[in-house]
């Protein structure tokens, strides 16, 4: 076996991880009422606890930033003690958990916004995508631009988010930059056509992604401050003309700003890493934080990468699902347990708390 780093101890900013092996944010539709976190979501999260780093699910900064059905939010006084019930128990076994705050911008549905009215996007184009919604896939509904004068108080949704995210007892926040939401969508020229200062150049399409990290880095602290992104991806319907210019810029400003780590979703989200040429060591060198990398990584392909110092720490994100012992897998070479795609979105513990561990299997 070659010998790796994957299982040892990493500094992330003030936080000690007990191991490298990070699970990644994962949307799995089984909110409550008022889109608090359900019934199972601390023992769900629990389970994991043994993972170095949790970053939970991507979660709603206000009403209008929601794309799908039962997705949990943290902008009211019951989700975050609904939250706060789920850090805790992570805490109760030694884990270290961050949240995914998040803004679908144009990848949502008439019926999810408030007063059934149109998503918002940098620009009136439409995803082209479905979304889970009345229980069922259905097509996203066309987006209206966001007014110049609407922005600031989008980040100042993602700043509330954040200092929230810390009261339900977090220990950082991530940023959604990815897969096709709406930072992502500013970012690439597919998805935005304005002529405003958010809108046009790199520098401009970079705007509302680098003013969220900066308000959350400022609101919550760097060092409690993560952002992932998904240079060439094109989930969600997006398309970049000149992703490696764009994600250079963008890194070097999230860089400037001292955010703890950068977690990079590499090639097509849920597909193949080798989608489109992109040089992902050039965001590597950028970035003096913690790097971490995502996208269909194997226990033999995470060794690889971090022995090569391509990254600090490694991502898993479908096989936590039905691995809630998934470090202890890796570690003693045991067969991973296939996820049910029946039981990914929506319902209750099955499918959900239910895979058990080895030890209890
Ligand atoms: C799968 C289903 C719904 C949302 C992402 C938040 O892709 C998601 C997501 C994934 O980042």
């Amino acid at each position: 076996m070659t010998e790796t780093t994957l299982f040892e101890p990493y500094e992330l900013g003030s936080l000690t991880l007990a191991n490298r092996v990070v699970m990644a944010p994962l949307t799995r539709n089984r909110a409550a009422a008022g889109l608090v976190p359900g019934p199972h979501a601390a023992e769900y999260y629990a389970q994991r606890a043994s993972a170095g780093l949790i970053i939970a699910e991507a979660t709603q900064v206000s009403p209008q930033a929601q794309g799908y059905q039962d997705t949990p939010g943290i902008y009211t006084p019951e989700q975050i003690a609904g939250w706060r019930a789920v850090t805790d128990a992570v805490h109760a076994k030694g884990g270290r958990i961050f949240l995914q705050i998040w803004h679908v911008g144009r990848v949502s549905h008439v019926d999810l916004q408030p007063g059934g009215a149109a998503p918002v996007a940098p620009s009136a184009i439409p995803a082209g995508t479905k979304t889970f919604v009345n229980n069922g896939f259905n097509d996203t509904s066309m987006p209206r631009a966001l007014r110049l004068d609407e922005i600031p108080g989008i980040v100042a949704d993602f700043r509330q988010a954040a200092a929230n995210a810390i009261a339900a007892g977090f220990d950082g926040v991530e940023v959604h930059g990815a897969n096709g939401y709406l930072l992502d969508q500013f970012a690439k020229d597919g998805a935005n056509h304005r002529t405003d200062a958010y809108g046009g150049s790199v520098e401009n399409r970079a705007r509302l992604m680098v003013e969220v990290a900066k308000a959350v880095s400022a609101e919550i602290g760097a060092e409690r401050t993560g952002i992932r992104i998904s240079p060439v991806s094109p989930a969600n319907g997006v398309s970049s003309s000149d992703p490696q210019a764009q994600f250079d810029y963008i890194v070097d400003q999230l860089n400037a700003l001292g955010l703890v780590y950068l977690h990079v979703v590499e090639g097509a989200t849920g597909g193949p890493r080798d989608v489109a040429p992109f040089d992902f060591a050039s965001l590597r060198k950028r970035f003096s934080g913690t790097y971490i990398a995502n996208n269909g990584y194997d226990l033999d392909l995470a060794k690889a990468r971090l022995n090569a110092n391509a990254a600090d720490l490694v991502a898993f994100g479908r096989p936590f699902i039905a691995n809630p012992d998934l470090v202890e897998r890796l570690k003693s070479g045991a067969a991973l347990a296939e996820m049910n795609p029946a039981t990914l979105y929506g319902g209750g513990a099955e499918g959900y708390t239910d895979y058990p561990a080895l030890s209890a299997a």
